[in-house]
């Protein structure tokens, strides 16, 4: 099995690798943020408090997102592994992950940490918000996101560090170049 974390700030290319990798390593893709938007979308009881949380650029409470990804390993079937996307965003999360996995007898292969410049992050959000239509791409929203990364989301790099799973990568270039040098990247530290 692989166990991939696509971890970095909002608008660092998460989502976008993730499609790759879910391809190239026959991975279960789980984006928690998609999971929320279609919650949200079905107006459920989650999705309605969700939504307080994410349009303000806030995380929703580590209790929700926990219980929301309970029985998700059980869905790996027919897969080599998994893609976290957007989780774990915290320490607690992290340390949930890892009981998860643990529990049937996996664990996390590496956290793949894509870096790329606040003034390029905000640039890409921006972009998006004039198409996507979602809620927490202005430049409040943005703003506030960023902030929350860098004093909640950010110490989960060293969560994945003492136990030398973490994966640097330069997000800046094009997708393409980027989805290149992580699969590099992987297969190196796979011994492929
Ligand atoms: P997410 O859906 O995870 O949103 P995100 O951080 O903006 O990343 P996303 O994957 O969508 O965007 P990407 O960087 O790929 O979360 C949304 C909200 O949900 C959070 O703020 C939070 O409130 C809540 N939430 C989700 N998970 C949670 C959790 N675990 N705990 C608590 N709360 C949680 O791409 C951004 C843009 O950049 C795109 O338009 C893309 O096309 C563009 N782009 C990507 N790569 C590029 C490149 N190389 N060059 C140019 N543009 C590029």
């Amino acid at each position: 099995m692989l166990n991939l974390i696509i971890f970095g700030a909002p608008g660092s290319g998460k989502g976008t690798q993730s499609e790759y990798l879910e391809k190239n390593y026959n991975l279960y893709h789980i984006s928690t943020g998609d999971v929320l938007r279609e919650e949200i979308r079905k107006h459920t009881p989650l999705g309605e408090t969700a939504k307080r949380y994410i349009d303000q650029g806030h995380l929703v409470p580590d209790d929700l997102i926990i219980e929301m990804l309970k029985g998700v390993i059980s869905r790996a079937n027919g897969y080599e592994g998994f893609i976290f996307d957007g989780f774990p965003r915290t320490v607690i999360q992290a340390e949930a992950l890892t009981k998860m996995l643990n529990e049937s007898g996996q664990e996390v292969d590496l956290l793949i940490d894509l870096n790329v410049p606040e003034d390029m992050l905000i640039d890409r959000l921006l972009q998006r918000g004039k198409v996507s239509g979602r809620s927490d791409d202005n430049e409040v929203a943005i703003k506030q996101r960023l902030q929350v990364y860098h004093e909640q989301t950010y110490p989960v790099i060293d969560y994945y560090k003492r136990v030398r799973k973490h994966l640097p990568v330069d997000g800046t270039g094009s997708i393409e170049e980027i989805a290149r040098s992580i699969v590099e990247k992987v297969d190196a530290h796979l011994g492929r």
